[in-house]
Formats: structure tokens, sequence, C-alpha cells
């Protein structure tokens, strides 16, 4: 195949769903609009700029990496909540898992979690990362049942040339024998304003930087939720930061109680502690 299908916004959610299945990736055009990209630049731009080069092969020695992104704007919602990110995510990996609860036969449905987020930013210079598959955090086997939809969001231009994406289509279905190759990966070539979301068990990787300008992304991940997040939310986004999103992306931040019981405080669904916190910020506001 020939590099990654391009949709737009209006496609359905059961074509991108079955892209995502059969490729295990998806470029979306148009993700986001301009206003939104010059919020996330106004807030995002500086610490970017404040930020040294990494100094490890991995990470990259010409790549700047800017973490806890939800602290750093508040701006989100509308990339997290991209109906076609956030849905698709949704759809993959929030399937109804059968169980007994003594004689009953009941379904519970995990729930899913933001778990890492970072600015991305490779200068002219930075050769390409070594292929690899985000869902080997999870320390689990291929193939096998989704437990990450992640979105790179271009934040300037994707291109071959600049670093763009490297990403293998559908190696997701690959077992853990075989081992990735460069020649079999195709480079994300996408304006600003793009998002590449991507399966957690396609071999994937930041491209070289062989033009005169730094390439900016900004991914975010999307996992179960009855794993441990990659980027610890509750100490990387202060409680304010958290109570500037609604609820639904609160509840993606990790106040939420993963079905049957995972996640509670004082045996009930954190999202009321911290609902609570709001009420009395609330009050303070108003008193
Ligand atoms: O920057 C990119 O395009 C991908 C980076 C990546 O896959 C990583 O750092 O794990």
């Amino acid at each position: 195949m020939a590099g990654l299908t391009r949709v737009t916004p209006d496609t359905s959610l059961d074509e991108v769903v079955e892209i995502l299945e059969r490729d295990g990736g998806v470029i979306v055009e148009d993700f986001v609009d301009s206003t939104t990209l010059d919020a996330l630049w106004a807030d995002l731009g500086p610490s970017l700029d404040a930020q040294d080069y990494g100094d490890d092969w991995y990470n990259g020695t010409k790549t700047r990496r800017v973490s806890s992104v939800f602290a750093r704007t508040h701006q989100l919602t509308p990339v997290v909540c991209q109906p076609l990110y956030l849905g698709a995510a949704r759809r993959i990996m929030q399937k109804p898992i059968p169980m007994y609860i003594g004689k009953n036969r009941v379904e519970m449905t995990p729930t899913i979690q933001i778990s890492g987020t970072q600015l991305i930013q490779i200068h002219p210079g930075q050769g390409k990362q070594p292929l690899h598959r985000d869902d080997a955090l999870h320390l689990r086997s291929h193939p096998g049942p989704t437990s990450r939809v992640q979105l790179m969001l271009a934040m300037s231009e994707f291109t071959a040339e600049n670093g763009g994406t490297l990403v293998i289509p559908g190696s997701h279905h690959w077992d853990d024998e075989r081992a990735p190759s460069t020649s079999e990966a195709y480079p994300t070539d996408m304006p600003a304003g793009s998002g590449l979301i991507w399966l957690g068990g396609v071999y994937h990787s930041g491209g070289k930087n062989v033009s005169d300008k730094p390439r900016t992304g900004l991914t975010i991940a999307l996992d179960l939720g009855n794993l441990r997040q990659e980027e610890n939310q509750y100490l990387a986004v202060p409680r304010e930061s958290v109570l500037a999103y609604p609820e639904e992306v609160r509840r993606l931040l990790g106040y939420d109680r993963c079905p049957p019981g995972l996640g509670w405080v004082e045996m009930e669904d954190p999202y009321l502690l911290l609902a609570a916190d709001d009420d009395e910020s609330g009050e303070q506001l108003a008193s």
C-alpha cells in the first residue's frame, strides 16, 4: 500500500474506524481550525522556545520535548474531543467485557483516559528515531485488542524532509517476532492543522529532519482506563487546570471510575470529588 489514507472531518466515524482497524493509521485533514491552532501556538510556543534539546539517542539530541501539555494550555478540548479521534478511540477500545458476578452474566465497558501528552519539535540535523510501538509500554503481546489510540496534531507542516512521522501501515497486525524495517515505513505528509491518528500497535517513529526548519507536533495518547497512565496526569496537571476543562475532558484526564471499580475514592466516582472542588471554588468566587 502507498502510505496512509487521508480523510476530511466530514468522513463518517464508521469509515474512519474501518480504515484504522485495517491500516492502523489515518490522516485527518483540517483536524482543527486555524483559531484553535493559533491559540495553541500562543500558549505553547514559549514553552518550546525555552526548552533545551534532549540528550539521548531515543528522544533525540536535536529535538525539543515539552510534556504536561494540559497544564500549559486550556485550549485542548477541540483537539482531544475531535469527533473522529475521540469517537474512534471510544469505538475501538470501549468494547464490553462479559463476566459473571455470582450467577449473573454482566458486561463491563472500560473507560479510556489521556495517557501521555507531548509537544515534539524536531530540528534540522535530527536523525530518524528507532521504529517502535507505543503500546510496548503496556508490556503486552501482538496482535491483540487495541490498548492505545494516539494522535499527532501537526502544529507545523509535516513532510518527508522535515521529519514527518514515519509509519508502517498494517504493522499492528504483526506478531512480536517480526522486526520493523525503515524500507516499509512511509513519512507523514500533512499541512499544519491536520491530525495523524494511529493505533498503539503500529510501528512508527519521528523522521529525520533534512530541511532547514523545525517540525512541530502535539501528541496525545488515549489508553484503556484500566492501565496505568504513561504520564502521571494527577501530578502533571494541577487541579485548577483540570477544573478549567469540561466534564468529558476531566474524566479523560483520569478523574473517572473504570468499571467494575478502578480508581474510586471513598468508594465513589473520583469525578464527584473533583466536581465538589469546583462547586467550592464557584462559591468562593461568588462570596
Ligand atoms: O515525533 C514523531 O513524529 C513521533 C515521535 C515518537 O514516536 C516518540 O517519541 O515516541
